[in-house]
Parts: C-alpha cells; sequence; structure tokens
C-alpha cells in the first residue's frame, strides 16, 4: 500500500454492493476503479449515474464521480487493494457457481503486484477464496502466495462478506461490524487494515473458511426463523386462530421473538444462501433443508386461501397490493409478492389490479393478463378484495375506515385492527377448499 496510507482501490462488480461499496470507499479519499462486464453500467457511472436504486446512493455517487474519485471501466487496472463483489448464483439443483469469482479473479490475476491485497466479499461457499487463491497461484508463480509459501507472501488474500440490507446499504457498509477471515493470520491482518478506513464498525478478525461460513451462517438463521413464523401461520390457519395475535402474545415472553409470517422469503440472499449450507453437508442439515421447503411452500399457501377467498365472492374486483420482495423497496427479483399476484392475475384477469407504488409498468408476465396497474386510492375506492402482499409503509397507513368494508386477506399482518371476521372468514374458505 502507498505510504500516503490511501490505497488505490479496484472494485469488481458494480451491483448492489459493488457499487455502494466502491462509492463509500472512494469517500474516504482512495481513487477507486469500477470494473463491471457491461459497457452500460459503466457509462452510467462514468456520468454520475446510477443503474440501481438505493437510498442517497445517487448523491454520492455524482459527488465522487465529480471529484475524480470514482469512475468504471471493463478494463482492469493495477491497484493496492482489488475487492471482489460479482454474483454466485446457484443452479437448478441448488449447486453454489462460482464461476463470476474465479472470473474476477482470473481477471485481476495478470495485474497482481507484490504488497497487493485481494478480498472476496460474494457470499461463497466454504473453500471458495482458497481456490481463487489456487487459481491466482497458478497464474502468477512469480508471486509467493499465503499460504503456498514459506516466506513472507507478496500478496494477501482475504475474505470478508457484506451484510448490508437492502434500502439501508449505505448506513450499514458503514456501521455494521465485519468478520475479515484471512488466507493466514497475515492477510487478515492487512484486510482489517484496509477496512478500518471506512467502516466504523467493529471488525473481527478470523480464518477465511470461518468467515466464508458465518456468512452462510447468518441467512440460513433468519431463514429458519422465518419458516418457524411461517409455519405457525399456516397452523394458524388451521385451527382458526390469528397468527398475529399469538406471535404478539408470545414475544412477550423475555426470551422469545418470533419473526414475522409473508407470503414467503425472496431477495437473492436468504432464499439462496442456506442451500450453499446444504450442499456442503447435505446429510447433516435437514432442518435448514426443511425451513427452505417451508418457505417456499408458503406461497402455494397464500395462492390457496386467496383463491377460496376470490371464489366465494364471484364478480367482487381484487386488488393484490405489492409485487416487491420486500417492504419499500423497488426490487422485484425472486418476489414471492410477485409469483402470488401474477397467479391470481392469470387465473382471475380483468377482475384483478395490482398497487404496486415502486413500479412504473408491471413485470412481463403480467402482459396480456387485462390485469391494470392502479395506486391504492383507486384500488379502495374500485376493489372489494384487498390482498396484502407486501408491508409498504404506503399500504401500512391507510386507516381502517377506508377499508372497514372489504374483504382482506391481509398476508403481511399490517391491519391488526381489520375485523376480525372477515380474516377468519378467509382462513375458513382456505379449509374448506
Ligand atoms: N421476511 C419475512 N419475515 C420477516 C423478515 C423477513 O417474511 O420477519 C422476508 C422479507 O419479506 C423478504 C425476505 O424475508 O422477502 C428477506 O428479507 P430481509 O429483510 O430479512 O433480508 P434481505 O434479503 O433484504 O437481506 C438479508 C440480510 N440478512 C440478514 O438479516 C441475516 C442482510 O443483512 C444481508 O446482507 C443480505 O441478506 C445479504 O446480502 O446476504
Amino acid at each position: 500500500m502507498k505510504s500516503d496510507n490511501k490505497p488505490s482501490v479496484c472494485v469488481v462488480g458494480l451491483g448492489y454492493i459493488g457499487l455502494p461499496t466502491a462509492a463509500v470507499i472512494a469517500r474516504s479519499g482512495s481513487k477507486v476503479l469500477g470494473l463491471d462486464v457491461s459497457q452500460k453500467v459503466v457509462d452510467t457511472i462514468n456520468r454520475g449515474e446510477i443503474h440501481i436504486e438505493e437510498v442517497d446512493l445517487d448523491g454520492l455517487v455524482q459527488g465522487v464521480v465529480a471529484r475524480g474519485l470514482l469512475s468504471a471501466s471493463t478494463e482492469v487496472a493495477p491497484a493496492d487493494v482489488f475487492v471482489i463483489a460479482v454474483p454466485t448464483p446457484f443452479d437448478k439443483d441448488h449447486a453454489p457457481d462460482i464461476s463470476y469469482v474465479l472470473a474476477a479473479g482470473r481477471t485481476i490475476a495478470p495485474v497482481l503486484k507484490a504488497g497487493d491485497v485481494v478480498i472476496l466479499e460474494s457470499t461463497s461457499p466454504v473453500g471458495t477464496t482458497e481456490k481463487m487463491r489456487d487459481m491466482i497461484a497458478h497464474m502468477r508463480p512469480d508471486l509467493k502466495i499465503p499460504g503456498l509459501t514459506r516466506e513472507t507472501p507478496d500478496i494477501s488474500i482475504a475474505y470478508c462478506p457484506e451484510r448490508v440490507l437492502p434500502g439501508r446499504i449505505l448506513e450499514e457498509l458503514t456501521n455494521n461490524d465485519r468478520s475479515i477471515g484471512g488466507v493466514t493470520p497475515r492477510c487478515a491482518r492487512k484486510a482489517l487494515a484496509f477496512y478500518k478506513r471506512f467502516v466504523r464498525g467493529e471488525c473481527v478478525t478470523t480464518d477465511a473458511r470461518s468467515a466464508e461460513m458465518t456468512k452462510l451462517v447468518e441467512n440460513a438463521y433468519r431463514d429458519v426463523n422465518i419458516a418457524f413464523a411461517n409455519e405457525l401461520s399456516i397452523v394458524s390457519d388451521r385451527m382458526g386462530l390469528d397468527v398475529w395475535e399469538v406471535i404478539r402474545l408470545a414475544n412477550r415472553h423475555p426470551r422469545v421473538n418470533i419473526l414475522s409470517p409473508g407470503p414467503g422469503v425472496g431477495g437473492h440472499c436468504i432464499a439462496v444462501d442456506p442451500w450453499f449450507i446444504v450442499h456442503g453437508a447435505p446429510e447433516e442439515t435437514p432442518l435448514i433443508r426443511t425451513a427452505r421447503g417451508v418457505n417456499d411452500g408458503k406461497m402455494h399457501h397464500v395462492i390457496a386461501k386467496a383463491e377460496a377467498l376470490i371464489d366465494a365472492h364471484p364478480g367482487a374486483r381484487i386488488a393484490c397490493l405489492g409485487l416487491a420482495f420486500k417492504a419499500n423497496i423497488d426490487d422485484f427479483r425472486e418476489s414471492p409478492a410477485r409469483f402470488v399476484a401474477s397467479r391470481i392475475a392469470r387465473k382471475y384477469g380483468e377482475r384483478v389490479s395490482v398497487v404496486e407504488p415502486y413500479a412504473d409498468t408491471l413485470p412481463i408476465e403480467f402482459t396480456d393478463t387485462g390485469v391494470v396497474h392502479i395506486d391504492i386510492d383507486e384500488a379502495l375506492e374500485t376493489c372489494d378484495i384487498l390482498i396484502v402482499l407486501v408491508d409498504h409503509d404506503v399500504f401500512r397507513v391507510v386507516p381502517l375506515a377506508e377499508r372497514a368494508d372489504k374483504l382482506v386477506y391481509d398476508t403481511r399482518g399490517i391491519w391488526p385492527d381489520q375485523p376480525r371476521a372477515v380474516r377468519e372468514d378467509a382462513a375458513k374458505l382456505a379449509l374448506a377448499g
């Protein structure tokens, strides 16, 4: 690293994590080159604009690009620190695909020099950082590689997962604690010095494999706990109970904290990462695997319950409230709400409207269904059945007086004051069906 203590940085992958990370590092005074395979993304960022929605990111990117601290390119260049933030999807058998990580390693290997630090941030199955290290060692036999030499290595390699929440990325990037796993303890210390430059949270060092597992465990923990809440909601439907009331009461116990049921678990992290653990230890993970099944199954339960309610009221007009994978964001990928709404749209066509304040137009699967995109006011004026699929604030604040006469299926529990009879009615109908 340079003696002026402001390392030059190359961030590989300018997506939901890479771009905010690049911008935050640039804000700390380092010169950052963002690398992406998409020329369109590169051009957008070089204009000081952004291609993703995230609170306050537009102003930050505009500022650091204008000050010459952040630029983007499709071509790699030498730097002191490389941060890799590329996707790690899974295939149809839920096997993790680390090809983007290895491709990123292949891209940076030719420009690595003594003193450089390479940090992988992508969520990765255990052992990925070492695989990337082995690949770099293979491509650069001239460099002494950590863990593979008895001498002082030329470069440092570490794993440091992000753990930021969409919608709060900039704040959490700075304030959350970080786990920093070195391929060797020396590597961890080098990476620690880098993160200390822009992270206010505590940075805790460990080995690379433990840090990889920690990231997976965090999301699997959440998935298992949401599955418990979702299973409770299905049980409550069977028993004619109000699950929200039960959870509210149980959570008064000092050591009980049940999460919220919903239409299923969406996004690209919590519904994906548990599979990386299952894939690594298939025999030892019945709980994690079952939780995935419960959460995916919840979408079908919601569809069945919604259909029972709709079928019991022929001619009623239906509004599906929300398509995003969670509240107050414009991210519709892997969204259970979107899946449920599209199934209802396909079955009931012109009787259905969709309210999604975070979308300009409805996604492609709604084309030719006859479904219209309206706002919440129009839904309250024109629809008889409201199916709440996302807990956007704009839905949450609708007062009882404006929905008391509606048939409501509230999968998120945003309207606890809705007359209970209606909710029980819906549950009974689902059971009858
Ligand atoms: N959900 C429920 N009930 C709940 C909480 C969430 O149904 O009580 C649903 C949401 O509606 C959504 C899904 O779960 O469909 C995931 O939402 P989320 O807000 O729990 O998490 P993500 O996917 O936005 O971000 C997660 C976070 N991980 C944890 O909280 C352990 C975040 O900190 C990670 O950085 C992120 O995954 C990631 O990138 O891995």
